[in-house]
């Protein structure tokens, strides 16, 4: 047993030590869309391009109490989003973020979020070899003037959970 507990520590450490040299994914355009009303979800868009094969498995936001990756799918003729557990980026190829899309989904906002203002995200990202590695972001809100929250056809983005 003891000696068990000794290799794990030696693990531990090389991983540490591992993750240093690996470039990191390049980030743009980072923005959210702006609340209105009592609306207590939102999105954040962006474009990702990671150099090397990785995915983004998790996003953390100080400004929601739930952050979720979220696909936009065509059911029938309705579109629907779910939460995915990972967003695979291939190797220098740029993902893109956008409304009807993927999208970082906001949920239990902790304050409305106004035009101008800069939501902090944090992306977590882990590559083939099982090694994490985080990224921070800051995303600035947009106001999208007037833009109906759903897209035509009705049931839409406000459908998953019907705060959106
Ligand atoms: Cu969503």
């Amino acid at each position: 047993m003891k000696h068990l507990f000794i290799a794990s520590s030696i693990a531990i450490a090389a991983t540490a030590w591992a993750q240093s040299p690996v470039p990191s994914v390049k980030v743009q355009d980072a923005w959210a869309r702006a609340t209105v009303g009592a609306q207590s979800a939102t999105g954040a868009f962006m474009k990702l391009t990671a150099p090397q094969a990785t995915r983004l498995v998790e996003v953390r936001s100080p400004a929601a109490g739930i952050v979720e990756v979220h696909e936009m799918k065509l059911d029938g003729d309705v579109m629907r989003m779910r939460a995915v557990t990972a967003l695979p980026l291939a190797a220098g190829q740029t993902v893109e973020l956008k409304p009807g899309g993927y999208h970082v989904m906001l949920m239990d906002l902790k304050a409305p979020v106004k035009a101008g203002d800069t939501v902090p995200l944090t992306l977590v990202f882990e590559g083939a070899d099982g090694q994490r590695q985080t990224q921070d972001v800051k995303a600035t809100a947009r106001a999208l003037g007037g833009a109906p929250a759903a897209p035509a056809g009705g049931g839409g983005h406000g459908g998953g959970h019907g705060k959106h």
